[in-house]
């Protein structure tokens, strides 16, 4: 309980969290089937290259998913990085500055230019009439990516790539086990790349995957992830490495078999931010479509900083203080980070809602490791803290922001 304005941790109170509280907290399923599996790979003595649990992973991904191909790779990056690699493109891909940096990182590492496209200030993706204005000559693909796990305006983006002659990839980094229009993402496209890293609804340590119903792009990918060989001394292409290894199918797996209590987990998270946030001015959480399949594995909110009467950042710094380690995802946006900011200084010109956006947002923490007492707490603090917003402000140290 924060009483009078010196028990806030940012004035000199004692933290409400000694044990911080971080967003992407590992969901960890059933420990004893994960070590099971592991010493089922140590007896076999088979750790990695195309192993008997990275098959496995592969065959339950695409059947969960509902595609025909999956190619497990490293991490959701080297799966990008060897998906633009396997459809062999040349040119700009129209991407969102509102992501994960590595998003335009794979674009660029793969000697493609990233065009940094503006996003609808509503689903937080590509805006589809800003994607059409950079449609030009150079232009080989869009890569939309389903921030937070919902869709992006996947209709009209698969429009225009069609009309165009371009290809269309989702980055479903965020979106295992969602869905749109009742098809489950991943389905969409030419092909779209899962993430597994730690911090992902669905975690195999690190991880990734890339999904599709195209077998030729399929087979080029897993020739590319395994340096280009096709069989012993027989390198057919260039490839890097960019593959599973056995131990991270093995978390796949287990993951895998309590997938649907990671998205309860969330749900009963979500819901009770919801609740208990609810009417408080300024402080919107962002929702899924409640007709469609949602991980709810991102906990979202948008901080008007008029109305709330602190900025984002003001709140930021005091839930830090109090050990709650929520993140400004994707602050300050990819065009703003290097080598991009330096490449095109003027970017942000051209991108006004991800600008405004990226001053907004505010994730707050999930998942498995966090449980409704905690969700109480994080929301008692930012009820706390708008209900004293003008004095805690005057009083909040001139420090760095965290
Ligand atoms: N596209 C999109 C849209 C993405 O969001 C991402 C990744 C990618 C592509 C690329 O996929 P990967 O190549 O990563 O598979 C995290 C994740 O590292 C990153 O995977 C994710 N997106 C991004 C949104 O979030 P950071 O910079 O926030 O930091 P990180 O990984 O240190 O983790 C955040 C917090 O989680 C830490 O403060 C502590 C906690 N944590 C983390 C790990 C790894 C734990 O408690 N235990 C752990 O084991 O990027």
């Amino acid at each position: 309980m924060k009483a009078t304005l010196d028990d806030f941790a940012i004035l000199g109170g004692a933290p409400a969290f000694t044990q911080p509280l971080h967003v992407g907290r590992p969901n960890i399923g059933d420990s004893g089937a994960l070590h099971e599996r592991i010493q089922g790979m140590l007896d076999r003595r088979w750790l990695t290259n195309d192993g008997p649990l990275v098959r496995e992973f592969e065959v339950r991904i695409a059947q969960n998913v509902g595609v025909e191909q999956c190619v497990a790779a490293s991490s959701g990056t080297s799966a990008l990085e060897v998906l633009l690699r396997a459809a062999r493109l040349e040119g700009e891909v129209i991407v969102p500055s509102f992501t994960f940096v590595g998003s335009a990182h794979a674009i660029l590492w793969s000697g493609l230019t990233p065009r940094f496209c503006d996003v609808d200030p509503e689903t937080h993706t590509l805006d589809p009439a800003r994607v059409q204005e950079l449609i030009g000559p150079e232009t080989a693909a869009i890569l939309g990516v389903h921030v937070w796990g919902r869709p992006c305006r996947i209709e009209a983006l698969t429009e225009l790539a069609a009309d165009n002659g371009i290809d269309l990839f989702f980055d479903a980094a965020h979106a295992f086990a969602s869905a749109h229009a009742g098809r489950m993402l991943g389905t969409f496209g030419r092909a779209e790349v899962f993430s597994f890293h730690a911090t992902k609804v669905l975690s195999s340590f690190e991880g990734g995957a890339l999904v599709t119903n195209d077998a030729e792009l399929a087979e080029r990918a897993r020739l590319a992830r395994n340096h280009g060989f096709r069989d012993y001394d027989d390198v057919i292409a260039l490839g890097t490495n960019a593959k599973m290894n056995e131990a991270e199918a093995a978390m796949g797996l287990t993951s895998l078999a309590s997938l649907d209590h990671f998205v309860a987990a969330n749900r009963r998270n979500y819901e009770r931010y919801g609740e208990l946030l609810a009417g408080l001015p300024g402080v919107t959480l962002v929702r899924g479509d409640e007709r469609e399949r949602w991980n709810y594995h991102y906990v979202v909110l948008e901080i008007d900083a008029e109305t709330a009467g602190l900025s984002r950042d003001e709140l930021h710094r005091i839930l830090w203080a109090e050990g709650i380690l929520a993140r400004r995802y994707f602050y300050p946006g990819a065009h703003a980070m290097e080598p991009y900011r330096t490449r095109d200084p003027e970017a942000r010109l051209r991108l006004p809602a991800t600008e405004a956006l990226v001053e907004r947002v505010l994730c707050l923490p999930t998942g498995n490791a966090i449980g409704s007492s905690e969700v109480d707490e994080v929301c008692g603090i930012i009820h706390a803290s708008l209900d004293r917003a003008p004095e805690l402000r005057r009083r909040l140290p001139d420090t760095v922001p965290a």
